[in-house]
């Protein structure tokens, strides 16, 4: 599956703007608008919903914010008659958690995961220079078997609430944009990229592998095999091919890096489709406990962020994108994780022209079921065998717990589609150097090596080029983890000062040096991915106690100089780049303020500091 391009025999409409809009609020259990087919009409109610955007902040009745099901949108779009004998493809970037789409009366699309795209050949139902009736139906719940997890209840009422394990709200909707796209018959379907760099000689190389396919109404597929250009950023020709598979070589290459992120640009032609791939040629390795891009050692500086704004909630906004990448540059950041699921392509596409370094995490978040105020005191995560004793159970009227098995064979099963997905999407992006398969899963647990074990493999199988890890959770330290040996990076989050030791920096900077020491004898390259405080914009206190800016101020501070004293730590992420929207909890003053910037992107007085400290250290 490609990224919808324009190109000489590509056109696209994206399906932005206003879509018809609707709650599914029925009792049946398969909800009233799948019993009742919304898809075969016109969606009654009068509602409107914009796409990209969660809808839950846009609504004013707190039972539709936390609405528990399916919510249906559907808007008609007028297939160009231009389009006549080409193929003919719907695709949705985004629908979280689950999406099912309708071509007119037609099921087309159903898939699970609300971080990857998906499409569906619509050839056969779209008429050219007809409307189109668009019908998709997007699920929100999280169970047991989902990645993310999490536990659905229902009150005396009928009421449905759902609990989930991690902290970012659960938000929902059609978070990225719709697209009707148009290809020749006989396509370019896939495209993969592997490139090489030798520092030494600036001999670059770039292996290459097309897929192709023809649809039903092709009726003359091409017999040559595709051929490739590679051209340079002025567009000179630098190397060709033919063949479905082939190497090319660029004597002196150019290596894309943080500070000159130069791009290639690869031009595909199979019969008459035309595809093109922006190309960046470096390498990856971990040598030790050096992480290297190029051949030289990299050390991380930036931070854990999280798709997340006022108004659109989740929905992907260019406008917040472009600011975003403003303050990492502005603040000296070279690099950031996708916590904690696969953000828009667009995100990657930018990254990629910024020379942004980027850990690609799969949505596999709360994988750990009795951590802190999210968990049950005492459940088992990847154990097979009831959860609990009575002792340990929720208070009457407490949240639903956790039920038996947990986290079993289907979860692993949506965990190994999920990183399959993520790959499928991204490996062709030079600014992604990692591939982060879950955060903070309970990996103290013996079970959890079982569980680990097959999905690093085939992390490893579908991409042989990038390191494989996972964000550490504090109750996992060195002596009880059961996992970090398979992975490639040690990624530690990490909050003496705030979770543990809050107010005595002293005490949590000598328990952080202590075990990243510990760490540190793996003898692999260790990136801090989470560590910060929440601070509440214009709290000051002197001397500093926690919430307030200054004392998130000195945590950072006195977090760098241990990371500085400690030649393995090569990475340091400052949980998290903004404040973001989280459930509704205590602890949680509207939202999560460990934000370095407030949630409209402005600077804490922790960005002064983090940017004095990185803009000192320089590119890379
Ligand atoms: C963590 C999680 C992150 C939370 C953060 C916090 O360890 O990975 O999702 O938001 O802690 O602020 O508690």
């Amino acid at each position: 599956m490609l990224t919808p391009r324009e190109s000489s025999s590509r056109e696209y409409l994206r399906l932005d703007g206003l879509w018809r809009f609707r709650f599914d609020t029925g009792a049946e259990a398969a909800g009233a608008g799948t019993v009742q087919e919304w898809w075969r009409a016109p969606l009654t109610g009068g509602r409107e919903m914009p796409v990209p955007a969660s809808y839950n902040d846009l609504v004013t009745d707190p039972a539709e914010r936390e609405h528990v099901g399916d919510v249906w949108y559907q808007r008609d779009v007028v297939v160009p008659a231009s389009w006549a004998g080409r193929r003919i493809v719907l695709r949705c970037d985004a629908a979280t958690h689950h999406g099912t789409v309708w071509a007119g009366d037609t099921q087309v699309a159903d898939h699970s995961g609300g971080y990857t795209p998906f499409e569906a050949d619509v050839t056969e139902l779209a008429r050219c220079g007809e409307p189109l009736r668009v019908t998709v139906r997007v699920g929100n719940e999280l169970t047991m078997a989902t990645i993310p997890p999490g536990v659905i209840s229902a009150s005396a009422g009928g009421q449905r609430s759902q609990r989930y394990f991690h902290d970012f709200y659960n938000y929902a909707g059609l978070h990225r944009s719709v697209w009707l796209y148009a290809t020749p018959p006989a396509y370019i379907d896939g495209l993969t990229v592997r490139t090489d760099f030798d520092p030494a000689t600036g001999a670059g190389q770039v292996c290459y592998h097309v897929d192709t396919a023809a649809s039903g109404t092709a009726t003359d597929p091409p017999v040559a095999p595709a051929s490739v250009l590679l051209r340079d950023a002025a567009g000179e020709v630098v190397a060709q091919a033919e063949g479905p598979d082939g190497e090319l070589a660029v004597a002196s290459g150019r290596p894309w890096q943080p500070g000159d992120p130069y791009l290639y640009r690869l031009d595909v032609t199979y019969g008459a489709d035309e595809y093109w791939l922006p190309v960046g040629i470096r390498t990856v390795r971990v040598a030790g406990s050096r992480l290297l891009l190029n051949g030289a050692p990299i050390t991380l500086r930036g931070f854990g962020m999280h798709e997340d704004g006022a108004i659109r909630g989740k929905g992907h906004d260019d406008a917040r994108m472009v600011r975003d990448f403003a303050l990492l540059d502005w603040i000296g950041a070279n690099s950031f994780r996708t916590s904690h699921y696969p953000y828009a392509e667009e995100v990657l596409d930018y990254a990629d022209r910024r020379g942004l370094l980027v850990i690609a995490e799969a949505p596999a978040v709360g994988l750990h079921l009795s951590l802190g105020n999210m968990g049950d005191h005492g459940a088992r995560t990847f154990t097979p065998e009831p959860t609990k004793t009575a002792a340990s159970g929720p208070e009457p009227n407490g949240p639903e717990p956790i039920g038996a098995g947990a986290i079993g064979a289907e979860a692993a099963a949506a965990h190994l589609a999920a990183i399959r997905e993520l790959i499928a999407r991204d490996r062709n992006h030079p600014c992604v150097i990692a591939w982060s398969i879950a955060n903070e899963p309970d990996t103290a647990e013996g079970a959890a090596r079982d569980y680990f074990s097959p999905l690093v493999a085939a992390a490893r199988e579908l991409d042989a080029t990038r390191p494989v890890c996972f964000a550490n959770v504090a109750t996992a330290p060195p002596a009880v983890d059961v996992v970090t040996d398979l992975f490639d990076l040690i990624c530690v989050n990490r909050y003496y000062g705030w979770y543990v030791h809050p107010g005595d920096l002293k005490a949590a900077m000598r328990y952080l040096e202590d075990e990243l020491r510990a760490w540190a004898r793996y003898g692999k390259p260790i990136v801090v991915t989470e560590f910060g405080a929440d601070a509440l914009p214009g709290l000051h206190a002197l001397p500093p106690v926690v919430w307030s800016e200054d004392y998130q101020v000195a945590l950072i501070d006195a977090s760098l100089r241990v990371f500085r004293r400690i030649p393995q730590v090569i990475g340091e992420h400052v949980w998290n780049f903004a404040d973001f929207a989280t459930a509704q909890a205590v602890h949680r003053p509207g939202g999560n303020h460990k934000g370095v910037f407030t949630r409209d992107r402005q600077p804490k007085a922790a960005a002064w500091l983090l940017r004095e400290r990185w803009r000192d250290d320089g590119p890379g």
